[in-house]
C-alpha cells in the first residue's frame, strides 16, 4: 500500500481529464449562443461566428427569404413571344407614386434566339432584349401598374443605342433625373452585347429625356477584364459622388466568368472612373444594391461561385458574404427609399420587381415583370415597410 498516494493522485488526476473533456464536449444549449463559446468548435461553428454576421439566420439583419406576387396592369399578347418586359429599374417614389422603367420589346415576331443571330433583321430580334427601348410605369401601391409609354427610343443610326436600349436605372441627382442604359450598336448574339453604358436626362420623371448620345462609361482597354461590356449601370449616391455598379465578365462564351465593378464620378454625365479593386463583386448576374447602415448591401445571385448570398460592404468597395439564401429575385429592383440621399444610415428594403425568363417552345421566349417582397429593412415598425414583410 505504500504507493496508495500515487495511486490516488493519478485516479484525481484521470477524474480530473474526464471532467475536463466533458465540460469541452458538453452539449450546446437549446438557444445558439450569440457569443461565439469558449470550447473547440468544429470548423463549421467555427466559420458560423466568423463568417457571418450573425449565427442564427433570424439574427441575420442581411438573410431573407423572398416572396412573389403576379403583376396586374401588363399586356403580354397572350404570351407570345412578341411582348417582352424585362431588366427593371431601381423603383422611386415621386408625385405621389411608384415609377419603374424597364426594357419592352414589342416586335412582330419573337426573338429567333442568340445562336440564330445571323437570321436577326431590323425586324426580327436575335435575343429577348434585342431591337428594345425604355419605357416606364407609374404605381400607387407597387402591385398594379399603368403603362405610361416610352421614355428611350431607339436613335438613328449610328448613335449608341440604335440597335437596342435595353437595363436602365435612374438616378436622382440634384433635382434632375438620370436613365443610364446599355446602348447596342449590333444584334445581341454577334458581338452586341459587348456593349457600353449611355446616358439620358430629365427635370421630370415622365420626361421628356434628352440623350448625352456619348458612351458615359466605356469599356475596358484590350485585356481588362470589363473590355468586352459594361452591363447593368447600378447608381447610387454614396459620398457625395455617383457610384455606379456594372456587371462585365472575363472572357468568352463558353468561359465567361460574370463579376460585378464600381465606377465613380462627380457629376452625372462624367467622367467615370473605374475603381482601383475592380472587380469588387466575384459573383452575380443583373446588379442590385442598396444602401444599408454606413455601407452598402448587394443581392447575388444566378452566376459565380458566390451566387445566392446576400454581402455587405462598409465601404461599398470590399464586399463579403452576409447571408446565403435561395430562390433570388433575378435582375432585382428594389424600391430604395434612401438611394440618393447619401445616407451613411441605410435602412434596408422590403420590396421591389424583378423578371420571369418565359422559355416558350422555339425561340418564343419572352419574360414578364413580377414583384418580390422581402425582409431586408430595418425599420421593423415604420408601417410602410412592415406591411411589406415577408
Ligand atoms: C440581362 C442583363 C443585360 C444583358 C441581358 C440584357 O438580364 O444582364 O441586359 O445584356 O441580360
Amino acid at each position: 500500500m505504500k504507493n496508495a498516494p500515487i495511486l490516488i493522485t493519478l485516479a484525481l488526476a484521470q477524474l480530473a481529464t474526464v471532467c475536463l473533456s466533458a465540460e469541452e464536449q458538453a452539449p450546446f444549449p437549446y438557444q445558439l449562443p450569440k457569443e461565439k463559446p469558449d470550447r473547440k468548435l468544429s470548423e463549421a461553428m467555427e466559420r458560423i461566428y466568423d463568417n457571418y454576421p450573425a449565427p442564427q439566420p433570424e439574427d441575420n439583419e442581411l438573410f431573407s427569404q423572398f416572396k412573389y406576387t403576379e403583376l396586374k396592369g401588363f399586356d403580354y399578347r397572350d404570351g407570345d413571344g412578341t411582348v417582352s418586359r424585362r431588366d427593371p429599374s431601381k423603383i422611386i417614389f415621386e408625385n405621389g407614386k411608384y415609377y419603374v422603367w424597364y426594357t419592352k420589346r414589342d416586335t412582330k415576331v419573337p426573338p429567333v434566339g442568340m445562336h440564330r443571330a445571323a437570321e436577326a433583321t431590323d425586324e426580327i430580334p436575335s435575343a429577348d432584349w434585342d431591337l428594345s427601348e425604355i419605357w416606364y410605369a407609374t404605381s400607387a401601391d407597387g402591385f398594379t401598374w399603368e403603362e405610361q409609354g416610352v421614355a428611350i427610343k431607339r436613335p438613328e443610326k449610328p448613335l449608341v443605342g440604335w440597335r437596342s436600349v435595353t437595363t436602365t436605372d435612374i438616378l436622382k441627382w440634384k433635382g434632375k433625373y438620370y436613365l443610364y442604359y446599355q446602348g447596342f450598336m449590333e444584334a445581341s448574339g454577334t458581338r452586341g452585347d459587348d456593349c457600353p453604358v449611355a446616358v439620358s436626362y430629365a427635370d421630370s420623371p415622365e420626361g421628356p429625356w434628352t440623350a448625352a448620345n456619348k458612351v458615359v462609361i466605356p469599356n475596358g482597354p484590350e485585356g481588362a477584364w470589363d473590355q468586352y461590356s459594361i452591363h447593368d449601370p447600378y447608381p447610387l449616391v454614396r459620398d457625395g459622388k455617383i457610384y455606379i455598379y456594372y456587371k462585365s465578365d472575363f472572357g468568352r462564351d463558353p468561359h465567361k466568368v460574370r463579376m460585378q465593378g464600381l465606377a465613380i464620378a462627380e457629376d452625372p454625365l462624367g467622367p467615370f472612373t473605374k475603381h482601383p479593386l475592380n472587380p469588387v463583386i466575384t459573383s452575380g448576374h443583373e446588379t442590385s444594391l442598396f444602401p444599408f447602415k454606413e455601407g452598402v448591401a448587394a443581392l447575388v445571385y444566378k452566376d459565380g461561385p458566390e451566387h445566392n448570398t446576400i454581402q455587405y460592404a462598409e465601404d461599398g468597395v470590399n464586399f463579403s458574404i452576409a447571408s446565403i439564401t435561395e430562390l433570388m429575385p433575378y435582375a432585382a429592383a428594389p424600391y430604395i427609399p434612401d438611394a440618393f440621399t447619401d445616407t451613411k444610415d441605410g435602412r434596408g428594403i422590403t420590396w421591389g420587381l424583378a423578371h420571369f425568363i418565359n422559355q416558350g417552345g422555339k425561340g418564343r421566349n419572352h419574360s414578364i415583370l413580377v414583384r418580390f417582397d422581402c425582409d431586408l429593412s430595418l425599420d421593423v415598425n415604420d408601417p410602410q415597410m412592415k406591411e411589406h414583410r415577408v
